[in-house]
This record gives C-alpha cells, sequence and structure tokens, in this order.
C-alpha cells in the first residue's frame, strides 16, 4: 500500500524520491512527448509530468485521458523544477484514474448567476478554497482568544420566540402552528448565562431577512458573540479591539498562502495588529461627514455609504460610540454622562468594508428597560423572561457580536459577502 502524501509535503522533499499523491486535475496540456497534469488537493497544487522514455506508455496514455476535475492516484519522482509551480514537479511512473470527469461547465470567464447556480462545483476553485482555509483558521483563532481570556463556550438556540433587533428582519417559522423565528442574535440567551458563567461566548449562525440586498448583507450569517458580566462598556471595547487585531497578527502569521492566492495585499493588515484602535463618538462621525460634503443631519442612521467614506480617514479599525439612543436598540444601557446617548460601539472596518462590530454595555435596571420596549411597542410578555433577569441579582454587564462574513471580507480583501461562505443566503436563492 503506497503512502499517499500531500502535494505540500512532496515539497520538502529531496530530488529523486519517489512520492504517491492523491487529487484532482486542475490543469492539463498534451506536448506530444510530454503531458503535464497540475493536481490539487487540499493543500496546494503539484506539476506531474508523463514524458517519453521515462514513463511507461500506458501511463503516457492514461495521462492523456485525465480530464479536468478527474480524481487521481499518481506515484513519480521528485524533480526540482524552477519552471514548476512550487519549483517541485513529479516525474510521474504510475497513474490511476479513480473518477472520470465529465467536461467541466467552469472554464472561466463566466457570469456570476451561472456560476452561482453550480456553487456546489465553483467552491472548488483555488480563490474560494483559500477562503475555506482562512475561514477556519480565523475560527480556530476566535477559539483561542476566547480560552485565553476565561470565556466560556456555550450553545444558544437557533429557534425563538422574539426579536433581539427588532421584527422588520425576523424570519418566521411555524412552529406547530404557533409562531416561532429563526434567531436574529444569540444575545439575551447569552445574557441569560452570563449569571452563572459571568463570561461567555458563542459562534452560530444568525438570520435576517434583510429589505436591503447589498454586498454585505446575507439572510444567513455566522456571528461571534460574547457577553461578561461586571463588564462596563470600556472594557468590552477593549476586549472587541484585542480580539480583531490577536485574530489579524495571527492570520498574518499563519495564513500567508491563503492570503496571498486571495491577492490579498497583507502590508496593508500590519497597523491593524497594534492597539488601541482610534474611537470617535457618532456626533464626530456626523462632522466628519459634512466636512467631506456628505447631505447628513445629526439623527440620521450612518449607512453603507456613510460608512465607506468615514473609512477613508483611518487605516485600521475604529470605534464609532454614542449614538442617539432612538437609533440603536432597545436594550441597550443609556450613558447617564450625555442623556440621549446609548453606551453603545460600532467597529468599522477599514479599506470601505464599513461596520463588522456592534455592541454595548446593557440596560440591567428592571423599570427602565420595561418602559423602553413599551416605548417601542413591543410586547411585554414576549420579553418577560429577558426582564426577569433584572429582577433576580442584576448585574452591569455588556457584549457584542461580530460578523464573521464580514470580518473575512475586510481581512481576505473581498468586495462582495458572497465570497467568504461556502454555500451564501443572498438576493432570493437557496439553491444549491
Ligand atoms: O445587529 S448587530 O449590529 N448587533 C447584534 O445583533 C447584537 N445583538 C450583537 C450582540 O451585542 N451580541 O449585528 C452584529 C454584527 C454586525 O456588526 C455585522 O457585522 C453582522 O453582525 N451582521 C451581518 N452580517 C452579514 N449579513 C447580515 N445581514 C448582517 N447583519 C448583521
Amino acid at each position: 500500500m503506497a503512502e499517499y502524501m500531500s502535494t505540500r509535503d512532496v515539497k520538502r522533499l529531496e530530488e529523486g524520491s519517489k512520492a504517491t499523491v492523491r487529487g484532482w486535475v486542475y490543469r492539463w496540456r498534451d506536448l506530444g512527448k510530454r503531458v503535464f497534469i497540475v493536481v490539487r488537493d487540499s493543500e496546494g497544487i503539484l506539476q506531474l509530468v508523463a514524458s517519453k522514455g521515462f514513463t511507461p506508455e500506458d501511463v503516457i496514455e492514461k495521462a492523456r485521458r485525465a480530464s479536468i476535475e478527474s480524481s487521481i492516484i499518481a506515484e513519480g519522482v521528485v524533480r526540482r523544477d524552477r519552471r514548476a509551480p512550487g519549483g517541485v514537479e513529479l516525474r510521474l511512473t504510475n497513474l490511476e484514474i479513480v473518477g472520470h470527469a465529465e467536461d467541466f461547465p467552469i472554464k472561466g470567464g463566466e457570469g456570476i448567476d451561472y456560476l452561482l447556480d453550480i456553487r456546489h462545483l465553483w467552491i472548488r476553485s483555488r480563490k474560494l478554497t483559500a477562503m475555506w482555509r482562512l475561514r477556519h483558521k480565523a475560527f480556530e483563532i476566535f477559539r483561542e482568544f476566547f480560552k485565553k481570556r476565561g470565556y466560556w463556550e456555550v450553545s444558544p438556540p437557533m429557534l425563538t420566540q422574539a426579536a433581539v433587533e427588532g421584527g422588520a428582519t425576523l424570519f418566521e417559522v411555524n412552529f406547530f402552528g404557533k409562531k416561532a423565528y429563526l434567531t436574529q442574535s444569540a444575545q439575551f440567551y447569552l445574557e441569560a448565562l452570563i449569571f452563572s458563567l459571568e463570561r461567555v461566548w458563542t459562534l452560530a449562525p444568525s438570520f435576517r431577512a434583510e429589505r436591503s440586498r447589498t454586498r454585505r448583507h446575507l439572510y444567513e450569517y455566522w456571528h461571534l458573540e460574547a457577553e461578561a458580566a461586571w463588564e462596563r462598556m470600556d472594557g468590552m471595547m477593549r476586549l472587541v479591539e484585542d480580539l480583531v487585531a490577536y485574530t489579524v497578527g495571527r492570520l498574518v502569521e499563519t495564513a500567508h498562502e491563503e492570503l496571498e492566492v486571495l491577492g490579498r495585499n497583507v502590508e496593508a493588515l500590519e497597523p491593524s495588529r497594534k492597539t488601541p484602535y482610534p474611537r470617535i463618538t457618532y456626533e464626530e462621525a456626523i462632522n466628519i461627514l459634512k466636512r467631506k460634503g456628505v447631505k447628513v443631519e445629526y439623527g440620521d442612521d450612518l449607512g453603507a455609504d456613510e460608512e465607506r467614506i468615514l473609512t477613508e480617514e483611518f487605516e485600521t479599525p475604529f470605534f464609532i460610540t454614542h449614538f442617539p439612543l432612538e437609533l440603536k436598540s432597545f436594550y441597550m444601557k443609556e450613558d447617564p454622562q450625555r442623556p440621549g446617548h446609548a453606551l453603545a460601539f460600532d467597529l468599522l472596518a477599514p479599506e470601505g468594508v464599513g461596520e463588522i462590530v456592534g455592541g454595548s454595555e446593557r440596560e440591567d435596571n428592571y423599570e427602565v428597560l420595561r418602559k423602553r420596549i413599551e416605548e417601542r411597542g413591543y410586547n411585554v410578555d414576549d420579553y418577560q423572561w429577558y426582564l426577569d433577569l433584572r429582577r433576580y441579582g442584576s448585574v452591569p454587564h455588556s457584549g457584542f457580536g461580530l460578523g464573521v462574513e464580514r470580518f473575512l471580507m475586510w481581512v481576505g480583501g473581498r468586495d462582495h459577502i458572497r465570497d467568504t461562505i461556502p454555500f451564501p443566503r443572498f438576493r432570493d436563492r437557496i439553491y444549491p
């Protein structure tokens, strides 16, 4: 039985070593005396060469029939050659075609709608594969970070009975004849869990029936959320910037190949490895926009366009704080120093990406919170369990949510969110 090696490991072998690899035909060229195959596996690509005089005739014949995307097992001898991708090629001694591929429907240059219909095949591309690997590494680093900080990982429900972030983006589910919803955020469940675990986090899907179809909105996205008892807004902002700077730093160190395949200018990420990140208030943000000739007034919400213009002012992520209360969610605490303003923060990523994190200190007083729920016209009964948390040992607390795909858009240098998740749910498609 042959020992299989990854294409990456083959590149570390000495000239003349024997190796067996398996993967899929990525490129193919027949030059008569020689057939070149580039094979790809999860670790990268490797050039295989079948040449007359070295490779047995029947193996050369098989190499001729190895169509693009066929799965193959190849045996050969390592040769160092500057012209080969990665500087190494394998001179074939044997080849098995395991699964012959029909004419592959992606050849390059196809339109986006066509490609989305065959997403299940498109996800094999080198760029997208680099993104899945980057994503995996980011998930690992997030977990590492929270472990270091003493946060407990918890598992909130996906089926819920009320809105966290307003009714407009709720997905309704028929729950045995009753109305239920897909979760918009784990926040309220995390808040319930801090009364025993104090510091908790989770990484789970969130669902938003967004009205706006933009390049940064999904209907289903992965949400990294954390909540901490005793923590005030400032401490939570420090946690968020540490998390982002740590993750960016570790990705730059451990994912340079992925970032290179993605064509990311890694230099641009360097400044973001250092904290603190700049902090501006909502009012300052409005003034910057006005100075830049944008038509906005104090009290307006900041949309994607305004955010993009603000990102021109910074080369790292930056916080916007102290939004007018009515612009933000009902559960946010009012700043006693600045009545009418929320102890809330957004973190915006540079290079045009915009908001990647939303967080706040939470209102921890029963009466105040109840009044807020009523003022917004929500049904108090739906939120009774949430209000209860303020009746039994209430505690100051804060938390945040980071949109994983938004974060990957920035780090991976993608200008559309669909490039950051294998099967994106956006526009009106749920296929494949
Ligand atoms: O609505 S958020 O701003 N805030 C919350 O959901 C809080 N309840 C989180 C918390 O404090 N635990 O969403 C948080 C982030 C936001 O900054 C985006 O990065 C991301 O979630 N987000 C999205 N990403 C992709 N697609 C959509 N539709 C989307 N909506 C929010």
